[in-house]
């Protein structure tokens, strides 16, 4: 190996983790599960978001006993914590029984835009 091709390697591996983008490593509720109405949905995430450029909303997609329930918004409250590292919405008014889908966007120190969704049900 020259010595080009050897700066090039340790280039790589040094500029990997500057373009890692956020991504959610645990949540409360946690994805798939089905739990009592929170007051508080949690998306921790795995690098720290620009809080003025990143957010989340909540849609119910589903009820018991309702065949083909439409896509309905749910007032919440959206915010980063501290450590830029935690998603926070709070539902301005207790959770109906029904599937939600919280529809998450973030930009961390690569400023690019990143997406994702998170879904649970409230028995
Ligand atoms: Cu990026």
């Amino acid at each position: 190996m020259n010595l080009s091709r050897l700066a090039m390697l340790s280039l790589a591996l040094v500029a990997a983790p500057a373009f890692a983008h956020p991504k959610v490593v645990s949540a409360t509720p946690a994805a798939g599960s089905t739990v009592a109405a929170p007051a508080k949905i949690t998306l921790q995430m795995s690098e720290a978001l620009t809080p003025k450029l990143s957010g989340a909303t909540l849609t119910m997609t589903g009820m018991p006993g309702m065949a083909d329930h439409a896509p309905m918004a749910m007032a919440a409250k959206s915010s980063i914590g501290p450590d830029g590292k935690s998603l926070m919405l709070m539902p301005t008014k207790k959770l109906p029984a029904g599937h939600y889908r919280v529809d998450w966007h973030g930009v961390s120190s690569d400023t690019h835009r990143v997406t994702g969704t998170h879904e649970f049900d409230v028995k």
